[in-house]
């Protein structure tokens, strides 16, 4: 057996997607429409202050195309926890007007395959990005991906040492694109679909092309990635909530 790499686990992830059933909010008065955006935004209070007191982080984007017209991002200590959100979420009015279109569960993972000496747990970098407090980006992208397993192409079969410098040269493409995207890996096997979800950050969306086309010429992913469904997404700050419910 090869060895399993070892992983550092963060918060728990949910990717929510929602549509809305525009028709049907449509029908509403104006009042209630207010109301259930009341409603919704004292929700995203409350997530507020909970990244405040550094227990969790969220994020909310309108996602462009016809997967869905919204995404929350939504990280917390425990899996209980998102449950607990997702279930108060579809208790409000406003849910009501909406339809899940997709879902993604994962914990945010880093992997020692670039290993360092020091005790992660000691360390502010790696607990920064074990427990990480979204940035407010433009821009989103997530996917989830798989490493493959089939016929010669076997990720799991590889010894350690070759995934190793694989990763290496991988780290190394990322690495270019340093202030221009963030990433958030986030493992989700045995939780999910697929092995990982990827979520990228960046003022400037043509560089999530840039990065995920460069990185399909790197042997990790041009021999081993496969790829779900691409989401893409501008930022939606709390003041603009109601521009973007209203009808
Ligand atoms: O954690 C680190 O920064 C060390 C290097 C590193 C690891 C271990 C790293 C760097 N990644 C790691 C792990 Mn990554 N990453 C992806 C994708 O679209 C594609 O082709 C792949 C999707 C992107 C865009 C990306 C970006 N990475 C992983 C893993 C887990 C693998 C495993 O355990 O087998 C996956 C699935 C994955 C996928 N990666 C970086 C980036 C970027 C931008 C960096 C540089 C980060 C930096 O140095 O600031």
């Amino acid at each position: 057996m090869s060895e399993a790499a070892k992983t550092l686990d963060g918060w728990y992830v949910l990717h929510d997607f929602r549509t809305v059933d525009w028709t049907t909010w449509k029908m509403l008065s104006s009042e209630e429409r207010q109301e259930a955006i009341h409603e919704f935004l004292s929700l995203v209070e409350k997530w507020n202050k909970t990244q405040a007191e550094k227990k969790g982080s969220h994020a909310l984007y309108t996602v462009v195309g016809q997967k869905a017209d919204f995404m929350m991002m939504l990280l917390r200590p425990t899996m209980e926890e998102l449950n607990e959100l997702e279930t108060e979420f579809n208790k409000t009015k406003f849910a009501e007007f909406t339809m899940p279109a997709h879902s993604y569960v994962s914990v945010v993972e880093l992997s020692n395959y670039l290993p360092s000496d020091q005790d992660p747990y000691q360390s502010p970098e790696i607990l920064a990005r074990l427990y990480p407090i979204l940035p407010k980006a433009k821009y989103v992208c997530f996917y989830p991906m798989d490493k493959r397993r089939q016929g010669e192409d076997n990720w799991y079969m590889l010894p350690m040492e070759d995934r190793r410098s694989m990763m290496r040269s991988h780290g190394m493409i990322g690495r270019q694109y340093a202030g221009k995207v963030k990433q958030i890996i986030s493992g989700s096997v045995g939780f999910d679909d697929y092995e990982w979800g990827v979520t990228l950050f960046s003022d400037d969306v043509l560089q999530f092309k840039k990065l995920v086309y460069e990185m399909r010429f790197d042997e990790v992913s041009a021999r081993y990635g496969e790829f779900g469904s691409f989401f893409v997404g501008n930022l939606l700050e709390e003041d603009k909530v109601s521009h973007f419910l209203h009808v």
